[in-house]
Parts: C-alpha cells; sequence; structure tokens
C-alpha cells in the first residue's frame, strides 16, 4: 500500500528544508533568533567568505531551520524585498528527492519558474536546488541534499554559535507555515497546491459561518500525502470589523507568509525561557480557564490547567487527542509575521476550538494599533 502511494504522488517531498528571512539587519536577526528562541547558529556566508552582496545566517533547533538574510550594499538582490515589506519570508523551500523531477511537474501543472534546476558545489559535495514562484513575492525552492555533507549550502562556513545555546531547545521542527492571501483567492490557492504539488485539501477549514461570527477570515489548509508539510492558506472575510488579514496585506504590501507554528514538547518550558528572555506573547482572558465548558471539553491533559492558565496557553481536543498552543505578537515592527508554540498529543488539527478566543485577542492588537 505504501509504495502504491509512493508511485502515485506527482510531487514527492520529505519535508521543509529551511525557511529564508529576507532582513534589515541579519546580524541583528540572528541574534533575536539564538537569544530570544533559542536557536543555535551553524554556519554563515558574507563578505569575509568573497560572498559580496549578503551577510547570510543559519539557525538552526532540531530538524527546524531559518536562514536569515540581509544585503550588505546598494541594489543588492533581495534588497527589494525589505523595501517593499520590511523583515519577512522569501523562500519556504522542500526537501525534495528529485529536484528535476519535481521542477518539471511544477512547471508542467503551471507553476512560474524562478530557478532552473542546477548544481552548487564545494569541496562537501553537490546540491541540486531549483526554485518556482508561489503567492506574492514568496518562493519555493526545491532542494536536493542528499549528496552534501557541509553545514548548510555549498559556499556556507560553520561557525561558532550566537551567545550560549540553551541546554535544552525550545522547538524542534516547522509545524506549519501559514499563507495569507487576497479576497476570493483562497481558493486559486488551494487548488494551485493541489495542481503543482499533488497536496490535498486537510478537514480543518475556517468557512463562512466561523468568518462572520468573529474571525474575519476563512482558511484552508493544504498538506502533502504523508502530513510532513502542512500550509493553511487564509483569506479575508467581511465581517463586523476589519479583518487581520487585510490588516496584515496592507502592512506587508501584498500576500505572504503570515505565521511560522514550531513543534514543542515542553511549551511550558519554552514560553517561560522565551519570555523571559523577551518574547511577547497574545494575552488570554481568565475567564478562558474559568469556562466549565472548556473544562468538559479538554478533559485530562498533561498539565494542571493553572499552569496552562499562568502563562495563557490554549488548549484544544478532537478526535484524535488534544494540543497546546500559544502565538506570539508580530515579531517585527509592522503587524505582519508572528510564531506559534505547538505542543501535539495526538491531534493533527490547527486549534479548532481555540479560533473565537484567539480572534479575539488578535483583534484586541489590532485595536490598540488603530487598525481595526
Ligand atoms: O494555523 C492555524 O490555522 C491556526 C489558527 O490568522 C490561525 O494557528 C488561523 C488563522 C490566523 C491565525 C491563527
Ligand atoms: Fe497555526
Amino acid at each position: 500500500m505504501e509504495s502504491e502511494t509512493r508511485q502515485a504522488d506527482v510531487f514527492p517531498v520529505k519535508g521543509v528544508d529551511y525557511l529564508q528571512f529576507l532582513v534589515g539587519n541579519a546580524k541583528q536577526a540572528a541574534h533575536y533568533y539564538s537569544t530570544a528562541f533559542g536557536m543555535t547558529c551553524v554556519a554563515y556566508r558574507g563578505p569575509e567568505n568573497g560572498y559580496r552582496d549578503h551577510a547570510e545566517y543559519v539557525l538552526v533547533s532540531g530538524s527546524a531551520r531559518f536562514l536569515i538574510t540581509g544585503a550588505v550594499h546598494v541594489g543588492a538582490p533581495g534588497a527589494d524585498h525589505v523595501t517593499k515589506h520590511s523583515d519577512g519570508i522569501y523562500d519556504i523551500a522542500l526537501e525534495v528527492p528529485d529536484v528535476d523531477a519535481a521542477y518539471r511537474h511544477a512547471i508542467g501543472a503551471g507553476a512560474r519558474g524562478v530557478t532552473e534546476p542546477h548544481d552548487v558545489t564545494d569541496t562537501h559535495g553537490t546540491v541540486r536546488i531549483a526554485a518556482i514562484a508561489t503567492y506574492g513575492d514568496t518562493i519555493h525552492s526545491l532542494v536536493d541534499r542528499s549528496k552534501y555533507d557541509g553545514p548548510f549550502l555549498p559556499g556556507f562556513v560553520s561557525r561558532e554559535p550566537i551567545g550560549t545555546p540553551p541546554a535544552k531547545r525550545y522547538f524542534q521542527a516547522v509545524d506549519h507555515v501559514v499563507g495569507n492571501v487576497e479576497l476570493g483567492k483562497m481558493d486559486e490557492w488551494v487548488e494551485f497546491y493541489g495542481r503543482v504539488m499533488g497536496f490535498t485539501n486537510m478537514a480543518e477549514f475556517i468557512g463562512d459561518d466561523i468568518a462572520t461570527d468573529y474571525s474575519a477570515l476563512m482558511s484552508k489548509v493544504v498538506a502533502d500525502g504523508h502530513r510532513k508539510v502542512k500550509f493553511p492558506l487564509n483569506e479575508p472575510a467581511a465581517a463586523k470589523r476589519k479583518s487581520q488579514i487585510d490588516e496584515y496585506l496592507e502592512f506587508y504590501g501584498g500576500p505572504g507568509a503570515q505565521h511560522i507554528a514550531i513543534a514543542t514538547n515542553d511549551i511550558i518550558r519554552s514560553v517561560d525561557a522565551m519570555r523571559a528572555a523577551g518574547v511577547e506573547f497574545l494575552d488570554t482572558p481568565d475567564s478562558y480557564y474559568d469556562d466549565p465548558s472548556l473544562r468538559a471539553r479538554i478533559g485530562e491533559v498533561r498539565a494542571p490547567i493553572e499552569e496552562l492558565k499562568k502563562r495563557k496557553i490554549l488548549v484544544d481536543r478532537d478526535e484524535d487527542g488534544y494540543l497546546l498552543q500559544i502565538f506570539t505578537k508580530p515579531v517585527q515592527d509592522r503587524p505582519t509575521v508572528f510564531f506559534e508554540l505547538i505542543e501535539r498529543h495526538g491531534s493533527l488539527g490547527f486549534g479548532k476550538g481555540n479560533f473565537k478566543a484567539l480572534f479575539e485577542a488578535i483583534e484586541r492588537e489590532q485595536e490598540l494599533r488603530g487598525n481595526l
């Protein structure tokens, strides 16, 4: 059965290879993700290595890998991305077993090519890489690193961590990457991921009913056949007030990646450590925890509810199990990209039961910014 599934897979993926952030100051962003997110800097390239255009830092936490890129001179490639969007996510790179086959399939299915398949080589071996466009100015690099044993990609050199990494990492993987697209475009992008990558629509969604009541957004989730790569896609919806997705689209200057969910197996420890380092999380009112229907719905979870309440961690249960989650405030000056910490115990969902409390918390922040 398993081999039949693989043969039918038109676009096999191994997982998210890296997320590339284009930022105004890569040195300081790399410091933030090291000291506040507990990530370890493992590789670098820049003018010191004969790479004239950018300073680039590679940070890891378990299998999660961030590439932080900053332009070092006027007119360097990518500088226009920062001018338009400010700090944001440019590349959601996917590791694939066969770059040429994946690229050929994607282009045949109507995707726009950004970079044709080619080899990049250094003394550690060869990486084959290509890239296709997705929503907004965002791209998906397609990476085969099976013949490479260097610290990241050819040209990058190993380097020391920035500061002292924590004894225990705060997260171990990227769980999902969410995209915000324009009004009325969500279904087109769901269809794009189906046609181009063979991704299928997962059951979880935010439809018209939820949208008009409180979320002001619609959302559907696409995933690869093995559920290793999960991409929720949001579009704004008309509701009582201005959608948080409209706020994002306005301040990002178009569609783009909205939030990165990072998987932890000790959300309590991670939230404590990140808060202590200055990361700001969304607030949840005490009434969320004191509501008897919440307690009935979630049943037994691994920590006393008082411990979750103290930290504003949300809980949701479905037929497969439960999850704990919490959302940061935007991590740059503009109300654009934010993070979610998620600790899964069987549940494959996205916290449907928390949508109301979450969207109310987001709207309180929007109101403080004067954007509601
Ligand atoms: O990824 C998700 O679906 C959840 C919930 O603007 C969510 O994290 C959905 C939309 C949104 C913020 C969070
Ligand atoms: Fe999420």
